[in-house]
């Protein structure tokens, strides 16, 4: 059998085919979040309104997954809604898309594979939730996310609300300097944990404006400096969690994780979905409330690069 390099073409919905042909601004949204980082139908709701709050920013959005094995940005709601309802829908990180292309299968892209498909199709901008990082005890796991690897070479800047403690935020930190990633906080100091504001650490340069953060994007482009960048973006106060009871929850999650040996690619998701139960839907609403956020700074940051 013959193979063609060309197998594997974007597939883009009609209506960002639209927006590139009419050079409108796109921001990217993930389908790991969809499939394992929320139980439906929250998940798909999310998902809707996630694209919906980008549209009304003035944006177009993209959420991005692979669907029997065509890498698609920009979904329709049925396929969407195969991601949403499926929660054994495979991750899929830069290791998985050649058994999951190959097969013909469904996947759900985390940051990033996103990043990748982004990169592949010029979207420059993506906003999500929490990215992976460096795991708790990764000194003895080695458990690193590919998603600062990631950060390291696509150009895509990815707006999240910083990281979960689930894992080691200074260790994360850490690493993305050796990625040579610039962390950016909007208008904060503060590297955001995620349902919290803030953490024991800081980011490298704080920036108040959308413009600004443009303007550095075009420069580190411009001048040929290829990567990615992390905007993080604090959770907005009234849907802040209140620190302690969240630690409770990881280090309960944690301890569920090491009894019933769960590690690899299935450790995040088991610990996003035990968070989720341990804090009800207090933290769910949080979750959801944070990504709109993150979107919506994604698209004002997306037409300002133009
Ligand atoms: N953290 C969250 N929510 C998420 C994820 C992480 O708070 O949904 C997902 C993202 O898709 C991220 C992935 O890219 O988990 C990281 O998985 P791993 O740690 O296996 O690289
Ligand atoms: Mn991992």
């Amino acid at each position: 059998m013959a193979l063609s390099k060309s197998k594997y073409p974007l597939h883009f919905s009609p209506e960002v085919a639209q927006a590139r042909e009419n050079g409108l601004p796109v921001v990217a949204l993930e389908s790991t979040l969809i499939a394992h980082g929320m139980p439906w139908p929250q998940n798909m709701e999310t998902g809707l309104l996630l694209e919906q709050t980008i549209r009304d920013e003035g944006a177009v959005p993209a959420t991005i997954a692979i669907i029997k094995g065509k890498l698609c940005v920009g979904l329709q709601k049925d396929e969407m809604e195969q991601i949403a309802k499926n929660p054994d829908t495979p991750k899929v990180s830069r290791r998985d898309f050649p058994y999951i292309l190959a097969r013909e299968m469904n996947g759900a892209t985390t940051v990033a594979g996103t990043m990748i498909i982004c990169h592949m199709a010029g979207i420059r901008l993506f906003a999500t939730g929490g990215i992976g990082g460096v795991h708790r005890e990764a000194q003895q796991t080695f458990d690193v996310s590919a998603d600062l690897l990631e950060l390291g070479r696509s150009n895509v800047a990815v707006v999240s609300a910083g990281a979960k403690s689930i894992l080691d935020l200074g260790l994360t930190l850490e690493y993305l300097e050796t990625q040579g990633v610039p962390v950016i906080g909007y208008q904060t100091y503060d590297f955001p944990a995620f349902f919290t504001r803030s953490s024991d650490w800081q980011v490298d340069y704080r920036v108040d404006s959308a413009g600004e953060i443009a303007a550095m994007l075009d420069a580190k482009w411009s001048a040929g400096i290829d990567g990615g960048m992390l905007v993080a973006n604090p959770i907005p106060v009234r849907y802040s969690l209140d620190p302690q009871m969240v630690e409770e929850a990881i280090q309960e999650a944690l301890g569920d994780a090491a009894s019933r040996g769960v590690t690899g690619k299935k450790l995040t998701p088991f610990l996003l979905s035990r968070i989720n139960q341990l804090t009800g839907g207090l933290s769910l609403e949080s979750n959801i409330q944070l990504v709109l956020n993150n979107a919506r700074l994604a698209a004002e940051v997306a037409k300002a690069l133009g």
